[in-house]
């Protein structure tokens, strides 16, 4: 469509935790955003889906925070007065030196998440302002896919393991194993690529506890499988594949270690129990003949994309399944190679020699507190250093506000400095995320709306939506860079990441904290990239498309070239057997991938009282909790829980009825949807609904994470999708 007159058009790339990246086309009048359409220029088009669309209604939104707010109630009861920003800055600047005086600066926790996942206007902006005063103590663990990166950094000591998706396109067959992206976008166009795959006669099978949007579009076939089971299934197809003498020996022997390990565990050499198919059927509730048939289909069909989702590392023990998923690949040959895939996580950078490639934006000191800090057990070294900072598991975060050095971790913490997320929604057991708030003497929060989050602030300070600045996302199934244009002013008195940082900065008197303005910055990042010859009309596109002579594979050149390209492990292959991981001598860490049973599954104790088992998926319409306060998102879906009519009848529950969700932690009450799209004994919470308590304390606003348990894998996965509950007729 083109625009009214005295209307402009602006392509602005956006990106807002979502997985994605995509182009708006923003129609601005007078100032105002007056509509917004999507990616009308070149194939490929990264075209938004919902939540881009509807993103005039996030900037426009009522309970957006246009002014810097202090508490004035009690805390998290959300009653707040306005101030200046110079208060604002002023109190937050004597709180931080204050606490830093008083107790350390590794008292001041700082905790920070994707917000608009961009490379300019985020959290490090705030971290530097903090390291320059002495630091702060930081958080380890992605809350996305730590099973995974643990499992990669072991197995292939590397953790770019993705291929672009246009790759996908030289399959023969592709297994979505937990991956649903037709929903939960990793990369935008990935699901546009499985339609293609799907169109050429690629055959898709998926595995999955849901028969999801992905499934149903794209899926030949649905194995359903009991949560956090899925190691078991897969090492039962390595018994398929070792008993028919299917493993590419070749490929094992040439470029991976441990073979010969793994498979005396495999075939029960070690421990006296075969991992037969049946073994695993009464583990996973997958039947054996599905098992083996899969087996040998993916050992015969060349090549096979085994695309490892992350959701079912997000379990007690995920990075045995994201080791045992790598060790198939290996067994298949199907690493390195086009239509293969890693067998990593199936949301990994397929770089960075394909895309990323970036000059430096501003630097800082390094974070004194954590510079000295002794490495984390668990901890291998690998190129994602930033993993390994901090000393707290994210999971861990309210233990460690609530117990401090006398529960054994390194510092009492007294000051939350909270950028780009939302603690305690976000977290596990809210309940105690919400104790930890309280006992607390300071919390600043930045924030775009009053949510759960914000709720406990006592200092709230206002940021400026993905409109409101310029800056440089990327994401995309295939490479692109994706230019921010900031297509109006900030609303009220919002302000950008970078300008609260300069302004913090300036009140603490920090000399020498930054030479250069937002569009200077920039400049100089994309300078230092060989990709993008114009800055001029990087800016106007809003993106800027990779033309890639093929495909890109992850470890493709290790394959080909082996003398010349060794994995960046200790012994230079592939580690089916991990001496490093022998060393940690740990049972829960064995060398070689193993099953171990879930706590908080099936067999435990407490399924006699909560007989159901809970995962909490991420939703179309929200990006986390993100996008949860929009009019037109809300109308697309109700926020519910997803039962199997078994489970239902033997409650007494019908479609649409209200229900309590409950365990020791905690009690949420939503409407039920029941459906035989999820598989018996397993119920769902789309996760990110803003946490409500009630006068009794009970949740109203559907917040899966009142539930679930604070704990992570011994690799330090997010264990979101383990978790005991039991349902009952509200
Ligand atoms: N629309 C949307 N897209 C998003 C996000 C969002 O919030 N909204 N968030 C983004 C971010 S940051 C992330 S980390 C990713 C998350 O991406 P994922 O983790 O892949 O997403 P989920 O929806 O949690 O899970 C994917 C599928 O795994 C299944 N699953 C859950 N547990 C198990 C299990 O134990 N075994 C098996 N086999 N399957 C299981 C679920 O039923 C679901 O269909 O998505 C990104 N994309
Ligand atoms: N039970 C359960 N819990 C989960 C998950 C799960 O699957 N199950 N998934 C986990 C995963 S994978 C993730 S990544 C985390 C996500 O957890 P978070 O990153 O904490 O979640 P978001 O909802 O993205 O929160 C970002 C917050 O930053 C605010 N914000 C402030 N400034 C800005 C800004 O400049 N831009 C933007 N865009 N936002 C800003 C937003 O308004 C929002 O409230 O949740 C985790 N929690
Ligand atoms: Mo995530």
């Amino acid at each position: 469509m083109s625009g009214n007159e005295g209307e402009q058009a602006i392509y602005c790339t956006h990106s807002s935790h979502c997985g994605g990246g995509c182009l708006l086309k923003v129609y601005v009048q007078d100032g105002v955003v007056t509509r917004i359409e999507t990616d009308d220029q070149a194939e490929p088009q990264f075209r938004a889906c919902a939540r881009g669309r509807a993103y005039r209604q996030r900037v426009y939104s009522p309970d957006r925070l246009l002014h810097p707010m202090k508490r004035v109630g009690a805390r998290g009861e959300g009653k707040f007065a306005r101030i200046s920003w110079d208060e604002a800055l002023e109190t937050l600047a004597k709180q931080l030196i204050r606490v830093r005086d008083t107790y350390g600066a590794a008292s001041i926790l700082f905790k920070w998440s994707g917000g608009d996942t961009s490379v300019f206007h985020n959290a490090m902006c705030h971290y530097r302002v903090l390291s320059h005063i002495g630091g702060c103590s930081d958080v380890w663990g992605t809350f996305s896919f730590d099973g995974g990166l643990f499992a990669e950094q072991a197995t292939f000591g590397w953790n770019d393991t993705g291929n672009t998706r246009d790759d996908l396109l030289n399959s023969k067959l592709i297994i979505m194993w937990g991956w649903n992206p037709a929903v939960t976008i990793q990369n935008t166009n990935t699901a546009w690529y499985l339609a293609k795959a799907k169109e050429a006669g690629v055959r898709i099978v998926a595995i999955d506890p849901r028969y999801t949007e992905s499934n149903a579009t794209f899926a030949d076939e649905w194995i359903p499988i009991i949560p956090g089971t899925d190691c078991a299934m897969l090492i039962a197809m390595a018994y398929v594949i070792i008993k028919g003498g299917l493993q590419d020996q070749a490929f094992l022997d040439r470029y991976t270690v441990g073979f010969e390990q793994f498979k005396a565990y495999v075939l029960g050499d070690e421990d006296g129990i075969p991992k037969t198919p049946a073994w695993a059927e009464q583990i996973t509730g997958v039947p054996a003949t599905t098992i083996e048939r899969l087996a040998r289909e993916y050992a015969t069909t060349k090549p096979a994309a085994l695309m490892a989702g992350i959701a079912p590392g997000r379990t007690a023990f995920g990075e045995q399944y994201h080791r045992a998923a790598i060790t198939l690949a290996a067994m298949t040959g199907n690493i390195g190679k086009h239509g293969g895939s890693s067998g990593g996580r199936s949301w990994a950078t397929a770089g960075p020699t394909a895309y990323f490639r970036l000059g430096r934006g501003p630097r800082a000191p390094r974070n004194p507190v954590e510079a000295g800090a002794p490495p984390r057990r668990n901890a291998l070294p690998a190129p994602g250093v930033a993993m390994r900072r901090g000393q707290i598991n994210t999971a861990k975060m309210s233990d460690a506000i609530l117990r401090g050095k006398a529960g054994g971790y390194p510092a009492d913490y007294r000051l939350l400095y909270q950028v780009d997320t939302d603690y305690p929604n976000q977290y596990l057991n809210v309940n105690k995320a919400v104790r930890a708030l309280q006992s607390l003497e300071f919390v600043v929060v930045f924030e775009q709306f009053m949510t759960p989050g914000a709720k406990f602030a006592d200092l709230l300070m206002p940021t400026s939506s993905s409109l409101e600045k310029n800056d440089i996302a990327l994401d995309g199934a295939t490479g692109f860079y994706g230019y921010m244009n900031k297509a109006i002013e900030p609303l009220g008195e919002a302000r950008t990441h970078f300008q609260i940082s300069l302004d913090l900065a300036a009140k603490l008197g920090i000399a020498d904290f930054n030479d250069k303005t937002e569009e200077e910055w920039l400049r100089e990042i994309v300078k230092g990239s060989p990709d993008i010859a114009s800055y001029e009309t990087f800016k106007k596109d809003g993106i800027h498309k990779l033309q890639m002579a093929e495909p890109y594979v992850a470890f493709k050149a290790n394959i080909d070239d082996p003398a010349n390209n060794p994995f960046p492990t200790p012994s230079g292959k592939i580690e089916i057997y991990s001496q490093r991981l022998a060393d940690m001598n740990d049972p829960l860490i064995p060398p070689i991938p193993k099953y171990i049973e879930a706590w908080e599954g099936r067999n435990d104790p407490l399924a006699k009282k909560y007989p159901l088992q809970l995962i909490t998926t991420h939703f179309t319409r929200r990006a986390h909790s993100q996008y949860e306060n929009i009019p037109w998102l809300r109308e697309l879906q109700p926020q519910a829980i997803s039962m199997n009519p078994l489970d239902a009848e033997a409650r007494g529950i019908k479609e649409g009825d209200s229900v309590r969700v409950f365990n020791d932690r905690g009690e949420t009450i939503m409407p039920a949807h029941v459906t035989e799209r999820i598989m018996p004994g397993v119920v769902d919470i789309p996760q990110g609904a803003w946490y409500s308590p009630d006068e009794k304390g009970v949740d109203r606003g559907g917040c899966c994470n009142v539930l679930t348990k604070d704990e992570h894998s011994p690799g330090g996965a997010f264990c979101s999708n383990t978790t005991l509950v039991q349902v009952e007729k509200a």
